[in-house]
């Protein structure tokens, strides 16, 4: 391993750096230029739903200027500042026209809605993101479009009457179609007819779309609902989307693509066989998956190492291209906020936080958990509008019509941006962390079996031998604390972990730090120790 500078800096000041925002400022500057933002597919990305991120124009609708405005809350662009979120991705949202406030039902898949703005806005908006080294992934929704596009209501004649799946006999998840005697398959809702997929015609159409974002700047697309192309049969849809990965990249190489998989983990990972960069890791994710479970206490600590270890090593099996893609909450999922009851609930929403972040491979952060935002039960409550304030309703956007009347949990974003040990500034300690090291996005786990049990996970995050990327630190120990107390490691007589006496960050959900001392490490409640090697 190399030597560098800083992380010879005592552990104290170092802590004092990381977490205390305002605080040691020269080593906080020091600090922030030594970030290794690498520019690969190992990003944090940010999801934005459009319609309730921020408004440009009062007229209560989010837009596309309204992105442009806020991105340097996103990432400024300027390594030596740390006010910003430090994301380095964000997924748009669909943002095409559409009848309805999600616009997941497309009636141009070659346009801009007009509530969220121009072509223009877009293309102003893509150039923005890239001069702050932020990349654009675009939700593109193939299954299906909206009744209302061109191609439907032309559908009783060619060509479009084979640019989707009709039938004369009513069957599971296809509607009558009004003014014939005709059946159309519509597997999530009559508005939404599924497209039929092997018509070459509509695989032209498919180009022609991916062609016309990437010419406008797009560096990736976000594919909507791919176990749905050919509903119940994997290997049909392995077979689309196989065509779908070298359709892409042979328009640009690089582009980055990941698949809304809904299923577990035994299904998604067989379809990386298409070349499909990623897919949502839905084992991790929401109320029930593994970060919550963890951070709720229901699952054992240890079980968040052995699931790393194993996710990881099912992708190195299935694809050696394969990147994994944690997310914690989405658009279709309650918010983190009522996963938690009662004493620690606070603490547990960050910590949940950190897991997600701590994950190998694209890790996603949707809209607002990074100020553990309220929302659940309809569709709507979940994609309420950014809290940037409760008192300055500058730019503050009105949200879905539907969504009920309810009161947010936690403080606005001005609030909290002032609490150094509030929900957003721990946030953005842990996705700083992500970016410092980059073996944290792009090594791989080994578990520290010794150490690690109901309350404490530990494990080495390393290198892996066929990586290119530079990095001066190869090998990191992570130990997280999943309990409401205090705890302390001894780490002296374990052989995998002893000689890591260096705690290079601390995240933590309070004042309170972790330390070390003569081969043990305290950690606080709810706590993670981060250690090289070296003392
Ligand atoms: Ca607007
Ligand atoms: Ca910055
Ligand atoms: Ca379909």
């Amino acid at each position: 391993m190399k030597k560098n500078c800083w992380y010879k800096v005592t552990a104290s000041v170092l802590v004092a750096a990381l977490l205390l925002p305002g605080c040691g400022k020269a080593v906080n500057e020091k600090m922030a230029s030594e970030l290794n933002v690498i520019d690969d597919k190992y990003r944090t990305t940010y999801e934005i739903f459009v319609y309730s991120f921020y408004d440009s124009d009062g007229d209560g609708i989010g837009d596309l200027k309204g992105v442009t405005k806020k991105l340097d809350y996103i990432n400024d662009g300027d390594d030596a500042t740390d006010t910003d979120l430090g994301c380095n991705e964000i997924w748009l949202m669909p943002v095409s026209p559409s009848p309805t406030y999600h616009k997941y039902d497309v009636t141009d898949c070659k346009d801009i809605d007009p509530q969220y703005g121009t072509i223009e806005d877009f293309d102003e908006l893509v150039d923005e993101c890239h001069k702050r080294g932020i990349n654009v992934i675009l939700d593109l929704v193939l299954n299906h479009t909206s009744v209302e596009h061109p191609w439907f209501k032309a559908s009783s004649e060619a060509p479009y009457n084979e640019y989707y799946n009709f039938t004369t006999e009513p069957q599971d998840g296809y509607e009558a179609l009004a003014g014939s005697d005709l059946y159309y398959e519509a597997r999530f809702w009559s508005g939404m007819p599924d497209l039929n997929l092997d018509n070459e015609a509509v695989r032209d159409e498919i180009k022609d779309i991916t062609q016309f974002w990437i010419d406008h700047g797009v560096d990736g697309f976000r594919l909507d609902a791919v176990s749905y192309y050919y509903t119940g049969d994997d290997s049909k849809n392995i077979e689309f989307l196989t065509w779908l990965n070298d359709t892409v990249k042979s328009q640009k190489e690089d582009a980055y693509i990941v698949g809304e998989c809904w299923t577990n983990s035994s299904t998604y990972l067989k379809y990386y066989k298409s070349g499909i960069d990623s897919f949502f890791d839905f084992d991790f994710a929401g109320s029930e998956g593994t970060i919550a479970g963890v951070a709720r206490g229901t699952s054992a600590a240890a079980n968040y190492g052995k699931a790393l270890e194993k996710i990881e090593s099912q992708l190195a099996e299935v694809s050696d291209t394969a990147i994994d893609a944690p997310f914690y909450t989405n658009h279709d999922m309650a918010r983190s906020a009522g996963y938690f009851t009662g004493k620690g609930s606070q603490d547990k929403v960050k910590l949940a936080g950190a897991l997600n972040l701590l994950m190998t491979g694209n890790a996603f952060i949707y809209y607002g958990e990074e100020l553990g935002m309220k929302g659940s039960g309809k569709d709507e409550n979940k994609r309420a509008p950014m809290q940037w304030s409760s008192t300055d309703l500058t730019g503050m956007c009105n949200g879905p019509a539907d969504m009920d009347k309810f009161d947010m949990k936690y403080p606005a974003l001005d609030e909290q941006a002032a609490d150094e040990y509030s929900i957003f500034n721990y946030y953005k300690a842990a996705i700083k962390l992500r970016n410092m090291f980059p073996v944290i996005a792009r090594g791989k786990t080994v578990v520290v079996d010794s150490l690690s049990d109901g309350d404490i996970s530990a494990f080495v995050r390393e290198k892996k031998e066929e990586s290119t990327y530079e990095t001066d630190v190869e090998r990191l120990l992570i130990l997280i604390n999943t309990s409401d107390e205090s705890k302390e490691v001894d780490i002296s007589t374990d052989d995998m972990s002893k000689d890591y006496g260096n705690i290079v960050y601390s995240l933590c959900t309070s004042e309170e730090k972790c330390e070390y001392n003569g081969g043990k490490v305290v950690i606080p409640a709810y706590g993670i120790a981060v250690l090289a090697a070296g003392n």
